[in-house]
């Protein structure tokens, strides 16, 4: 460990920030699917409501909002509703559950009568009838699956209302029940969002991602089977005792109007922390930072295996971000907050691997959210590495960093840490000393303090510090490292961004 010890930074927050009571937000950008409450005293024991009310329509069959399978607006070719359908079909399913003799197989015809078409479903086979003992496959073939039928069967009376889309240039949020999540991911398990698999997709998700597992079933390598085994995991402990918490996808766009101009901000540097000992899903009380693509999710319901499709895969809650959020601009951001972790694992990308069950006991705020908010910023994807040093590669990652740094409300209680680390520096071929000043300079307008999680990295938690401490040490300001920016690329670069850096002294560099 590094820097300002975490203690000294983190204990300001180590309590969740306290919001505004949700029943005097008048706000159209934020929708709840339950009663908003009353704030009186932290977490009484209160379940979250749908907001039903049944004297509207809300059946809203539109490209802003979600198409629900249950909409009487989802037809089939004949002109006939579908939904009474996938009704029939998983009744009967789920009785075969109940009756102890459901195979995969019936599974797998379930899903496909729902969508009128053949799937490949090796994986999911895999996993349920060769790597699960006979009592977990029972456990799951009988009584999770029987619950997750429930859980799409009742989804029509616990996700009534029009759940509007996360689209590119909004400021939306959406909040909802832990129990709602749980029966929009039954849904997805089920692949029954209309419209949305790669295979028949309609032109107005070309910028969404598909929410249905499908692909995450289909032949694949290894890890697929175990994240799949963390999703199931998921299942099988909402459908034992469903946690009564909610939680908020937000978008947030960043106005032109608040775009740094870098090279005149006189702003100081921020507190750093820097640590090898821990993950960034092990730091609470700060902003965790996700290493996202655009695409939010990235490639969790597909091959992929690193930091966004781990963090995905053991908090599946976020994975409703997928149906809900457009692909993300260059000032744009989501925001995960309040979702629970329930697997812990082992190993990296190829290594990956379920370990066990995880308890999360992070305190929740007034909303009855887990203090857990996490970002999704996306990097570039750098083909050519030698590309990220060009001001234009630079702009655009420090206002991406600058919009996910930037606090979502007003005051200190918001302005509680970052936690991140390699960001862009994996699959997105990144580099780390650049990309650690890019955050350091975002971080310090946004007036909070930074952690870096360095993974492992020894000697660049060594380095950083150094260079941090010389920065610090001459009064370096926001504005002095886009000069160092500028000049470095300016240069044909022999040595490292760091080494570059302690070439000229701060008082020097605007000559
Ligand atoms: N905590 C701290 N650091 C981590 C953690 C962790 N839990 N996991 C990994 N790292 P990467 P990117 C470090 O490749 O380059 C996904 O498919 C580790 O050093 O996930 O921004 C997304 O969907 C790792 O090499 O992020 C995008 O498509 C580094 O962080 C794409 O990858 C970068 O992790 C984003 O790629």
């Amino acid at each position: 460990q590094k820097g300002i010890p975490l203690d000294t930074i983190a204990s300001k927050w180590m309590q969740p920030p306290i919001m505004k009571s949700m029943d005097e937000i008048n706000d159209k950008n934020f929708t709840f699917t339950i009663k908003p409450w009353k704030y009186d005293s932290p977490r009484p024991n209160r379940e979250p409501k749908p907001d039903n009310d049944e004297n509207t329509d809300n059946d809203l069959w539109d490209d802003d909002h979600v198409r629900m399978p249950w909409s009487r607006f989802y037809i089939s070719s004949k002109g006939k509703p579908i939904w009474p359908n996938i009704c029939q079909w998983l009744s009967s399913l789920k009785d075969k559950c109940d009756n102890q003799v459901a195979k995969f197989k019936d599974l797998k015809a379930t899903i496909e009568t729902c969508n009128v078409r053949d799937f490949d479903m090796k994986c999911l086979e895999e996993l349920i009838m060769k790597i699960y003992s006979n009592e977990d496959r029972n456990y799951f073939m009988y009584i999770t699956l029987s619950k997750m039928c429930d859980l799409v069967l009742t989804l029509n009376s616990i996700c009534s209302q029009p759940l509007p889309l996360l689209r590119i240039g909004t400021n939306r949020s959406i909040t909802m029940s832990q129990q709602q999540v749980a029966s929009l991911l039954a849904c997805a398990f089920f692949c029954l969002f209309p419209y949305r698999s790669y295979q028949i997709r309609k032109k107005e998700y070309e910028n969404y991602q598909d929410p249905n597992f499908e692909t995450l079933y289909q032949k694949g390598p290894p890890q697929k089977i175990e994240k799949l085994k963390c999703i199931l995991h998921y299942f099988r402990r909402v459908t034992q005792k469903m946690p009564n918490g909610v939680v908020t996808i937000q978008r947030f766009a960043l106005p032109k109007h608040r775009f740094p101009q870098w090279s005149d901000l006189t702003t100081g540097l921020c507190d750093l922390h820097l640590t090898t000992g821990k993950r960034i899903e092990d730091i609470n009380g700060a902003l965790q930072v996700d290493f996202a693509n655009k695409y939010i999710g990235g490639g969790v319901l597909g091959g992929g295996c690193v930091q966004e499709e781990i963090r995905f895969t053991i908090c599946p809650e976020m994975l409703v971000s997928l149906l809900l959020c457009e692909k993300m601009e260059i000032n744009e951001c989501i925001f995960l907050i309040g979702c629970e972790r329930y697997s812990s694992y082992r190993g990296y990308a190829k290594s990956f691997q379920f370990d066990e069950d995880y308890e999360d006991n992070t305190p929740r705020d007034n909303w009855d959210r887990r203090w857990c908010h996490v970002v999704a910023m996306d990097a570039i994807y750098f083909r050519n590495p030698s590309d990220q040093y060009q001001m234009k590669a630079v702009d655009r990652e420090l206002l991406k960093a600058y919009t996910s740094f930037s606090p979502l409300g007003k005051g200190s209680d918001y302005e509680f840490a970052i936690a991140t680390g390699n960001w862009g520096c994996g699959a997105f071929n990144g580099d780390k000393q650049l990309k650690a000043i890019i955050q350091l300079m975002a971080a310090s307008e946004a007036r909070r303090p930074l952690i870096y999680a360095a993974y492992g990295d020894k000697n660049l938690i060594t380095s950083f510090s150094v260079v941090y401490d010389y920065l610090k040490n001459q009064g370096a300001t926001v504005g002095d490292l886009y000069y160092y920016l500028i000049r470095y690329y300016r240069k044909p670069h022999r040595d490292s961004l760091f080494e570059y850096i302690f070439t000229i002294p701060v008082s020097s560099l605007r000559c």
